[in-house]
Parts: structure tokens; sequence; C-alpha cells
């Protein structure tokens, strides 16, 4: 629930971020081959804070919009027709040229032809003559759209990353349902799914697969000794003791309790047998930190192999339950299978 709170505050800052400023000149490019126009365009523009790009034609203007990343596109086209509504359509076919403001110059043109103008993709269109305060009022309507789309993309970022965050998260706490806090080995859980895997694997393909359920010997006696503390400390040294003895390959497990259970995928019984005596004798040759010099501990192991007759993993995990029962009554410390 922290960990929800904290990841929902973070993307509500993200969104309401004060703005840097109250102003923020927009990046504005001018298309025009009309020297005159462009010079007294350009410092109408400046003059409104703005910064400005002029192209003298299309070309060169599409390689300006790429190159700045304009906001803001003032068009000028003297001779209306086909031709020129080329420029428009150009710009909205670029993937960067869609969200551009496109502003299109014309002299005085027929309804029709102002119909075109926007048909071929333009937001606003002026018509020739006009003053400063026409052009600030359109460049300012401009503005709002393109303020707008930025909030957007703002928001739509925070989402991004609140999803992103949210996804790790969630895996974060996908692991800590599989694994014991105390050990850090995988837990009940997961060992089950694993077994689940496993005999999903020998059904399918007969790949053999082998199970060890452990369990420590008179590991009450550590309890009543030492006290309940100093035994858990024992079972993360036993939980380390086991992952540097068994094979990468080998899942081991902690059952609960001071059981463990040991899935070996592609594993025969031999072979398993092998794995269950080194780790048999890895804890029977450990000398525990924080126990008495002369204090040894044991396990007894019950192991069982995939074998044909058996239904369910349940089958395989019983008989490696009723091995360890037989381990346990025939002296601990040792691996029946
Ligand atoms: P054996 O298995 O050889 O028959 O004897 P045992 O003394 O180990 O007996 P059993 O397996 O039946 O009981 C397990 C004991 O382990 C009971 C409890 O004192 C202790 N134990 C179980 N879980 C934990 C744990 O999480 N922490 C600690 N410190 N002790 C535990
Ligand atoms: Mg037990
Ligand atoms: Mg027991
Ligand atoms: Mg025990």
């Amino acid at each position: 629930a922290n960990l929800k709170e904290e990841l929902q505050g973070k993307m509500e800052r993200q969104i309401s971020a004060p703005e840097a400023s109250d102003f923020t000149p927009l990046r504005i490019l001018l298309v025009s081959d009309d020297e005159l126009n462009c010079k007294r365009f350009t410092g109408w523009l400046e003059s409104m804070g703005h910064s400005v790009n002029v192209a003298r034609e299309e070309k060169e203007g599409l390689s300006l919009i790429l190159e700045n990343r304009c906001q803001l596109v003032i068009y000028e086209h003297r001779l209306p027709g086909a031709n020129s509504m080329k420029f428009c359509r150009s710009l909205r076919e670029m993937k960067c040229g869609r969200q551009i403001y496109l502003i299109v110059l014309t002299g005085m043109v027929s309804g029709g032809e102002a119909i075109r103008i926007f048909e071929a993709g333009a937001d606003d269109h002026i018509a020739k003559p006009f003053n400063y305060e026409v052009l600030q009022a359109r460049v300012g309507g401009g503005e709002r759209l393109i303020r707008l789309r930025e909030e957007a993309e703002q928001e739509r970022e925070a989402v991004r990353g609140y999803l992103a965050d949210l996804a790790v998260a969630n895996r974060r706490l996908g692991q800590m349902a599989m694994t014991d806090s105390l050990t850090g080995l995988p837990n009940r859980r997961y060992a089950m799914e694993r077994m689940e895997q496993a005999w999903a694997e020998y059904e399918r393909n007969q790949t053999p697969f082998s199970c060890l359920v452990m369990d420590l010997d008179f590991f009450k006696r550590v309890n009543d000794q030492y006290g309940h503390e100093i035994g858990d400390s024992v079972l993360l040294e036993i939980a380390n003791v086991f992952r540097g003895s068994a094979r990468s390959s080998d899942i081991i497990c902690r059952l609960g309790g001071e059981e463990f259970l040991v899935v070996c995928p592609h594993t025969v019984a031999t072979e398993a047998f092998q794995v269950a005596e080194r780790l048999r004798r890895a804890v029977e040759e450990h000398s525990w930190t924080m126990l008495d010099s002369t204090s040894v501990l044991s396990v007894s192991i019950g192991l069982a192999a995939s074998s044909e007759g058996m239904q369910h993993w349940n089958d395989l995990y019983r008989l490696a339950d009723q091995a360890l029962y037989q381990a346990k009554r025939n002296g601990r410390n040792r691996v029946c299978m």
C-alpha cells in the first residue's frame, strides 16, 4: 500500500509540475520567397518574443522543420494553386509534421480556394493584407493549441512512467509472493509451481525429473538449547549450505519450518541421489557460526523420481515424503528412496 501511494504521488507531482515560466517562446518557421515580407513578419514575430527561422523555399523549409523541431509554421505562397498546396501535404506526411500548427498566408482568394487550403492540411489561413495585431491574434490561437498538446504529451509521459514503475513494483511483489523471507529461498508456492512445470514437461516429452524432501534432524533441540532466534539464523545458514552444494539447475525451496524441497529437473534417480548425498554431507560437515563448535546438525532426505504409473506430481511428492519418513525411522542423517 505504501508503494502504491508513493507511485501515485510521484505521478501527480509529475503531472502538476509548475510551468518553467509564464512565457515560453515558440519555435516558428517562416517559409516565404518574398524578401520584404520575410523581414517584416520576422520582425513582428520576434517582437512578440518568439524565435524565428526563415526558409526561402519549400524543400529547405521541410528540412529546417526537422532540424529545429518547429512548433508553428507560417507558409506564404503568392500564387495559390495545386502545386503550392504540396508543401502543406508534405508537412502533414512527415511524422513530426502532424502536430505542427500551420498558418498559410495568401493574397485574396476565393472561398473555394480557402477551403482547399484547409483540406491540404492548414490549421489557419490569413489573407493579405493584414497587420501586426491580426498576426499576433492568429499566432496566439495557434499557441493555445500547441500548449494544450504539450500538456497532454507531458501527462502521457507521466502515465507511461507510472505504468513502468507499476510494472517493476508488480514484478517485485510477484517475486516476494514466491520468496521465503527468512532464507531468501523460493517458498512452498514456488516449489509447487516448479513441480507442476517439471511434471508437465515429463508428461509432454518423458523428460525425467526428481525431487528431494529434506527435514532437519532434531531441530527442536537447537531451539531449546539456543532459542528460536538463533534457530532462525541457523536456518538461514543451512539455506546457504544448500545453495553452495547443489547444482545451479537444482531448485532449492523452503517448504516451511525446517523442511525443504529440491526440484531436480532433467534428473534421473541415480543423479538425484548424488545431489542428495552431497547436500546431506555438506550439512553434516559444516561448522555452524552460531552454535558451539562441537554442535553437529544433520538432515534426512527422501528422494523420488518420476516414473510410469504416476498420475500427478503429487504422487511423486508423496513418494519422496514417505522416503523421508523412512530415512527418519532408519536413524536419520541419510538419504532414502
Ligand atoms: P526430527 O525432524 O528429526 O524428527 O526432529 P525435529 O526436532 O526436527 O522435529 P520436527 O521436524 O517434527 O519439528 C521441527 C522443529 O523445528 C519444530 C520447531 O521447534 C522447529 N522449527 C520449525 N520451524 C521453525 C522456524 O521457522 N524457526 C525456528 N527457529 N525453528 C523452527
Ligand atoms: Mg519438520
Ligand atoms: Mg518430523
Ligand atoms: Mg525435523
